[in-house]
């Protein structure tokens, strides 16, 4: 009985699954924006067909990346206000509610930034892995303070989401070095921290982010380098609460080598995981816009803002 989806939310879908749409808080900012349009858009013949045709277009979001938690809660947090009888009602619910959550999101992200910043002293130098803007409103943050931050950024091969990163910082003023991945350990003894964002935190205070991240950590632990991840309570994953794992997405194989220079080689077997786990021990600190938290204490703040239980509001 489900409407068909607007082009809004098979085109966020899209552009999700082809990254053009990426990083955590963006994708769930524009999952939510996708279902409001659903919601605003089409006719609807009854309040019936309503709520299975934004549960349609929740499958369909939901499907396009595995890994970033913030994309099934931003799901949950819309879909699971879709109140009352009839559709216009219902259709101001999703409206009001998609709303709430990007001022969330955007006032979540401001918080952590200024929680980060305090973590950064006039002077530091942050070394980064691929592009998060949790991780990037701390280093505004503190350069608004009027701290000056230098940067080594690692080019995070395949896709060389560093780049952006290199861009940003250096257009709010940071002195931005770019290196290739494998050249991190060489200057972790002239970084004060590292600085990575996270696609999803599990209870035991794991912290899931772009590929290369754990190798990094445990680098810069033996570096004696401080390890700080940006993360907004929509990364906390609440399935892990209950012994759920976080599925890591494996990407294609063309974005590691073409397939000429594949054939060139012998044809080898390709692997291209897009995540890696990173245990607690690894981590000094996870910045929230709750506060800052050891990684192995978050499972109490994940307890507080989930309960026990999570639903899947998407599935029919
Ligand atoms: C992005 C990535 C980022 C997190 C956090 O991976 O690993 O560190 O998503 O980003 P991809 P943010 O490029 O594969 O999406 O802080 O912006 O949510």
């Amino acid at each position: 009985t489900s409407v068909s989806l607007h082009t809004a939310v098979t085109q966020t879908a899209h552009e999700i699954e082809t990254m053009e749409t990426r990083g955590a808080a963006p994708i769930a900012k524009a999952a939510a924006t996708a279902l409001k349009t659903q919601a605003v858009e089409p006719d609807y013949e009854t309040p019936h067909s309503f709520r299975a045709t934004l549960r349609a277009a929740g499958r369909t979001l939901h499907e396009t990346r595995p890994t970033a938690v913030s994309l099934p809660n931003a799901l949950r947090y819309v879909l699971r206000r879709i109140d009352g009888e009839t559709i216009p009602e219902q259709r101001s619910a999703v409206a009001a509610s998609v709303d709430e959550f990007i001022m969330h999101l955007e006032h979540a992200q401001e918080d952590l930034g200024r929680v980060g910043a305090n973590r950064l002293k006039n002077g530091d130098t942050v070394m980064t892995h691929c592009h998060s803007t949790d991780a990037i409103a701390c280093v505004e943050t503190a350069v608004l303070q009027g701290k000056e931050i230098t940067a080594i950024v690692k080019e995070t091969r395949p896709r060389n989401q560093g780049h952006i990163t290199a861009r940003e910082l250096t257009e709010m003023g940071v002195d931005v070095t770019l290196i290739v991945d494998s050249a991190a350990r060489r200057y972790l003894n002239t970084v004060d921290h590292v600085l990575v964002g996270a696609d999803s935190i599990a209870a035991d205070g794991s912290v899931i982010n772009k590929i290369g991240t754990s190798g990094l950590a445990v680098n810069a632990r033996d570096r004696g380098t401080p390890i700080m991840v940006a993360a907004q309570t929509l990364k906390l994953h609440p399935e892990t609460m209950t012994g759920h794992t976080v599925e890591i997405e494996q990407r294609a194989e063309t974005e590691v080598i073409t397939e000429g220079e594949r054939a060139a080689i012998g044809d080898p077997q390709i692997e291209n995981p897009a995540f890696d786990v990173t245990p607690p021990r690894y981590v000094d600190a996870i910045v929230t816009e709750r506060g800052q938290f050891p990684p192995e204490s978050i499972v109490i703040l994940m307890r507080e803002l989930f309960g026990d239980g999570v639903d899947e509001p998407w599935v029919e």
